[in-house]
Formats: C-alpha cells, sequence, structure tokens
C-alpha cells in the first residue's frame, strides 16, 4: 500500500491548544472527526485536558458536575493500594477489575479550520463541552456525517453510567442542537452513512457485550437517525491477526462503484491501533463482500509509535477527492496526522469473502 504521509505531520499537536483553564494542561488533540464547509476543512478534534499536578505522587480527575457546571477535581495518590494506576488513561479500582472509575483527562470538541488541509487554525473556546449527566466524564472520538445542509456529530458520551453515543446536529458550526443519547453503554464508534438506502438511514456500531461476544462491529438501521433498530452483527475480530482484540468503524463509509467502503480501526490484542477496511453491499450494508488482510495503515511514524498512549493510529473522518483518499487520524492518542491513500489501491487490496 502506497502510504503518503504530510511532511507537515502531526499537524496538531497539544502544544498548539491552549488549554480552556489556566490549571490545566492540554495533554491531546486527537481523533478528530472531519468535514467540508464553506471551502474549509473542519477538524472536529478530541481535545483531552487534565489539571496541572504539583506533585508527582497526585493524579488528578477531573468530573463535570451538573449541578453546579463546574468541573470538580478529584485527587488520587499513586501509593493508595485501593487503585490502579498503570493504564495512563484510568484510574481502576482494584476491586473492579479493568473497568475504571475515573478518566486522568477529561476530553471535549474544538474546531480547527485550514483552507489547505495541512495548515490549522484552532479556536480558542470548547465548542462541544459536557452539558448533561451522560457526559461527566467527557465527550471523545466525534465523527460527522452532513446530510443536506445538515452536520451530525455524534460522540463518546463517558460517565460512570458508562459509554454510550450521543447525537447533536448543527448547520453552521456555531448553533447546535442536543438530540440525546442513540446508542446505549456500551458502544462507540459510531458511523451513519451519508445517504439513505432503500428509504432507511444506516449506522455502523461497536456494542461492547459482557456473557458472550466481543467488541465487534454491528450495523442497524433507522428511519429518523434518533432511533436504531434492526441489529446486525457485521464483523468479528480474527485470531492471530492484527484486529484480534477490539474493532470499531472510522471513519463515514465512501460511497465507490464496487459497495460502500468503510474504513475502520482494528486493536491487536496487546493494544496495537491499526487501520483496515471492508467493502459493504451498496443496496446492503449488512452484507459484507470483502476485508482487509493486512493493514492500510499502521504505525509506523515516531509521531505515531510514540505518545500518551503509543502505537496508535485511529481514524474518524477522511475527505475523497477523486482517486484520493486523504485520511485524518489520530496519533498516539496525542495528535493529529493526515496521509494520502488510493481509493483503487485499497479496493484492489481487499480479500473477497
Ligand atoms: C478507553 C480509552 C480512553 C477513553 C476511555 C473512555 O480507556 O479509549 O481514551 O477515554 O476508554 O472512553
Amino acid at each position: 500500500m502506497n502510504v503518503y504521509r504530510y511532511e507537515e505531520n502531526p499537524l496538531v499537536t497539544p502544544r498548539d491548544v491552549k488549554p480552556h483553564r489556566d490549571d490545566f494542561e492540554v495533554i491531546g488533540a486527537f481523533n478528530a472527526g472531519i468535514a467540508t464547509y464553506n471551502d474549509e476543512v473542519i477538524m472536529l478534534l478530541r481535545v483531552a485536558e487534565r489539571p496541572i499536578s504539583d506533585d508527582p505522587n497526585v493524579v488528578k480527575a477531573p468530573v463535570y458536575n451538573v449541578k453546579t457546571k463546574e468541573l470538580e477535581i478529584l485527587s488520587f495518590n499513586l501509593d493508595d493500594e485501593r487503585y490502579d494506576f498503570s493504564d495512563p488513561r484510568v484510574i481502576c479500582e482494584k476491586k473492579n477489575g479493568k473497568r475504571f472509575s475515573y478518566l486522568t483527562s477529561l476530553s471535549y470538541i474544538r474546531l480547527a479550520r485550514s483552507t489547505d488541509g495541512r495548515n490549522f487554525t484552532i479556536e480558542d473556546e470548547p465548542f462541544i463541552y459536557p452539558s448533561n449527566e451522560l457526559e461527566t466524564f467527557g465527550i471523545e472520538d466525534p465523527r460527522v456525517t452532513q446530510i443536506g445542509d445538515t452536520y451530525y456529530i455524534y460522540y463518546s458520551a463517558v460517565s460512570p453510567a458508562g459509554v454510550g453515543e450521543s447525537l447533536v446536529s448543527t448547520k453552521d458550526f456555531v448553533e447546535v442542537e442536543h438530540n440525546g443519547m442513540i446508542f446505549c453503554p456500551e458502544n462507540k464508534d459510531v458511523l451513519i452513512f451519508p445517504e439513505k438506502i432503500n428509504g432507511l438511514y444506516y449506522a455502523l456500531h461497536r456494542p461492547v457485550p459482557k456473557s458472550t461476544g466481543a467488541p465487534e462491529i454491528w450495523v442497524a438501521e433507522s428511519t429518523n437517525l434518533l432511533h436504531w433498530g434492526n441489529h446486525k452483527h457485521l464483523i468479528g475480530l480474527r485470531d492471530g491477526m492484527w484486529d484480534n482484540g477490539r474493532i470499531g468503524g472510522g471513519a463515514v463509509p465512501i460511497k465507490t462503484e464496487k459497495g460502500w467502503l468503510e474504513l475502520y480501526h482494528g486493536a491487536s490484542k496487546e493494544d496495537r491501533y491499526c487501520m483496515g477496511a471492508v467493502l459493504l453491499d451498496l443496496e446492503n450494508p449488512a452484507k459484507v463482500i470483502a476485508r482487509s488482510e493486512t493493514p492500510i495503515l499502521e504505525p509506523e511514524a515516531d509521531y505515531e509509535v510514540d505518545g500518551f498512549f503509543g502505537n496508535v493510529v485511529f481514524s474518524c473522518g477522511v475527505l475523497v477527492e477523486g482517486d484520493v483518499v486523504k485520511m485524518y487520524y489520530g496519533v498516539a492518542d496525542t495528535s493529529m496526522a493526515c496521509a494520502e491513500l488510493s481509493l483503487q489501491e485499497i479496493l484492489d487490496s481487499l480479500t473477497y469473502v
């Protein structure tokens, strides 16, 4: 696979982003949704900020308080036996195993704009900030689907009640209408198709089943974008392969003559995140036509390998111009990068099932 990584990579780094509070530091500007609006490329950045800690033995956890509309800052001592601090992203109570009790940072969505797709100007204020009881730990990994003149933005809403997917919409990237949670916990990585198919809207989603099953990609239908049903299991993990740990949709599906091309992320059991592709039937997106045996993009550049959580390439949005797929992607849970790939080459690389 020929991959052309921009010379300007990483395009946006935490250093480029001004914290939204003086007592906070930005540790991530990554996993951005992508849209075009008024001849500009818009990144909907997931900005992760954490309270500055003066004491290296203290980890702080920011939590949004719905009543006061302020953040509460909780402090944890690294030698507190009750907690596991080994994953830098989360604070886990040992009795809960790998289930986290708090996040070490709070994410929200901030806009960055560009006229050339390479140089971005970052807005000073948050665009979408936690605002209800399902978002008290933050909002993450937005994706954007344009249908007509409306941009549907959906993201992971994180709270003690779980991680689910909420929907908002905007026509101008100024006013935002909130439409509530569309996929309840635990669910992430929702992608809404850009047009109706045989009269119905379609979405990919990624539940995390508990009794049996795994974090895998499902497809659902809707008549109104708010209520989703007729869920079907779409693709699963593959033993011994690059996507044997967890998978989830990435970019909004691309309509091609061969079918809907979905660029998805797959992580190995060792948490190495790569991007691959799956081709779905144009008339029935629940039918899989072909899939990548090997990744189309994997963490190789130093900014993909090293970072807050290394060995991660994670795309939430692409722009397609003719045969060129401009894949914007988060790197190492830290920054944003972009690479160009050939649409034809991706399609030719797939193995038909
Ligand atoms: C995982 C990671 C984190 C994220 C939480 C909650 O631990 O993806 O980045 O904050 O889940 O979604």
